[in-house]
């Protein structure tokens, strides 16, 4: 008999998952991963065990029912432009088209986004030749907003390499701001109709607390590290991201898609396992954190599964932080 997922368990077991990119298409919930692999590989802080090669696509018909691995959806093997560490992956719909979005490092070991197109949410996805241009760092988050423009918000620290582009190109010694400095925000680009480009030049988007003032980068409780995510709700923008080093999920509010975003709080504590990131999505009435943790492999960072639990707001619009249990 197929298991039924109960909030805060593994959605599958027989693969490592991680970075759930959750989101309703044809009424059901669709999650788009990262698929860890399974070796043990030494660790550092450029993120090398996290090696990737491949997408599956996960769906649950509702909460009432088994989690369907669709398979392998995308190997990096058919991506042209791409060598290396396929991570968080997201997906939108738009001109009757399902877009996966996904970073890899290209042949020259720079962090790109690429997008892979199917008919169907389930996949198979055929990737473009190429990497969308202008694209850098990794992480990449597309908001299809009620208008029907489309946002790619993107980026992420160390590995991540969002510190190597604040001159604009790519330098490979480049450093973030100092801890009293502001710090690195999340990327914002529109998406031209077809979704396949941008707009335009990706801008900064910028974190300020109550007072107006940036959150600076030695604020390691509030500062973005990576994973952005950007969902609606009583006609807010709630940006939400990961903090890294701190090990928070903590979300910022605006009224505009581009920001800034007001810094509001924390979304989840600490897991299991250095990573922490999630998506959030409205499902029958009901709102619900996707995240990840390494308890499936007894807490080792590289080998993480995707679970859900339920997320509630309070009746200002702000978010009630959840205590991460095992
Ligand atoms: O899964 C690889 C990387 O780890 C992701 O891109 C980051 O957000 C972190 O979860």
């Amino acid at each position: 008999m197929k298991r039924i997922v109960k909030p805060n368990q593994p959605l599958i077991e027989h693969i490592y998952t991680a970075d759930p990119s959750a989101h309703v298409f044809e009424g059901k919930i669709y999650i788009y991963p990262s698929h860890d692999l399974d070796h043990d590989g030494p660790s550092n802080d450029n993120g090398d065990q996290y090696a990737m090669e491949d997408y599956h696509v996960l769906s649950l018909d509702d909460f009432d029912s088994p989690c369907v691995d669709h398979g392998e959806v995308l190997h990096i093997k058919d991506v042209p432009w791409a060598k290396q560490q396929m991570w968080a992956p997201d997906a939108a719909f738009k001109n009757n088209t399902y877009y996966l979005y996904f970073p890899a490092k290209d042949h020259d070991e720079i962090f790109r986004i690429g997008v892979a197109t199917s008919p169907n949410p389930a996949g198979p996805f055929t990737p473009q030749e190429n990497y969308i241009q202008g694209s850098f760092s990794m992480d990449p988050a597309v908001l299809v907003d009620d208008n029907n423009r489309a946002y790619m918000y993107f980026g992420g620290l160390w590995g991540g390499q969002l510190e190597k582009w604040r001159t604009g190109s790519f330098d490979p010694n480049g450093k973030g701001p100092a801890p009293s400095e502001p710090a690195l925000g999340p990327m914002f680009a529109e998406m031209n109709d077809d979704m396949l480009s941008f707009k335009g030049k990706p801008q900064e988007i910028s974190i300020i607390d109550e007072e107006g003032n940036p959150i600076l980068a030695g604020d390691e409780e509030r500062r973005f590290f990576e994973g952005p995510w950007v969902h609606k709700y009583n006609g807010y923008y709630y940006l939400s991201y990961s903090t890294g080093t701190t090990h928070l999920l903590a979300y910022a509010m605006s009224k505009n898609p581009q920001g800034p975003f007001v810094y509001k709080g924390k979304i989840l504590t600490p897991v299991l396992g250095w990573t922490t990131h999630h998506s959030i999505v409205e499902f029958n009435d009901k709102w619900y954190l996707f995240y990840h943790d390494a308890s499936l492999s007894g807490g080792v960072n590289h080998k993480r599964s995707v679970k859900y639990t339920e997320l509630k707001y309070n009746g200002d619009g702000t978010i009630q932080t959840i205590e991460y249990r095992l």
